[in-house]
């Protein structure tokens, strides 16, 4: 059992990023399993949800003339158009069915606000606006993490990047992630995790 002050952070495992989802991670359901069991070693367990608004300003279905895998320019930079996906409410944005939900001590929206997308658990992608997530953290006195989920190369790297700047102390377990892995954004995600003192196994 790991100590009161190291929490897991399950990020993303819900419908639309598992096989036959909207925006589907190859094998995302694979690691279901296995982050049941880690779930036994933490006294802590947190999973994030992304929870998007109808028309949020991250689908591409939102800017005429665009498909997904297109970047754009937004007003806090840019940004990757996805296909709908995770819409609050919907089937694609429930968590995967096998995943055990009833370890989480606190789940945690993102993506709520139509006009910025948010992978991090912590920071929108203005890297300003907070999701509450740290001082959440901060106030059980947690100060170590292990992040497990989809999708490796975004929404898992960019919580790990930024919990990694915030000072907290971070391994992601890298078999019990999943990757999208487009134009060789899994390989950048790596570095850049792994330059900001990131523990990746
Ligand atoms: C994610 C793209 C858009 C993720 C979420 O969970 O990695 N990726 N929304
Ligand atoms: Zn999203």
């Amino acid at each position: 059992m790991h100590s009161d002050t190291h929490a897991l952070i399950v990020i993303d495992v819900q419908n639309d990023f598992c096989p036959g989802g909207a925006l589907a991670v190859p094998e995302g359901d694979v690691i279901i399993p296995g982050i049941n069991t880690l779930m036994t070693e933490f006294q802590a367990v947190i999973l994030t949800q992304d929870w998007h608004p109808p028309a949020h300003s991250s689908f591409a279905s939102e800017h005429e003339g665009t498909k997904p895998l297109e970047m754009i320019e937004m007003p806090y930079g840019l940004q990757v158009l996805w296909p709908d996906h995770c819409v609050q409410g919907s089937k694609g944005a429930e968590f995967h069915p096998d995943l055990n939900t009833d370890r989480a001590d606190m789940i945690i929206r993102k993506g709520f606000d139509p006009a910025i997308d948010s992978y991090s658990a912590f920071f929108e992608n203005d890297k300003k606006t907070p999701t509450g997530l740290h001082g959440y953290l901060q106030t059980r006195g947690i100060s170590q993490l292990t992040m497990v989920g989809l999708a490796t190369d975004f929404c898992v790297n960019f919580s790990a990047t930024d919990a990694a700047r915030l000072g907290y102390e971070v391994r992601v377990d890298m078999a019990l992630c999943r990757a999208i892995d487009f134009d060789g954004s899994l390989k950048v995600a790596m570095n850049g995790m792994a330059e900001l003192g990131v523990t990746l196994n």
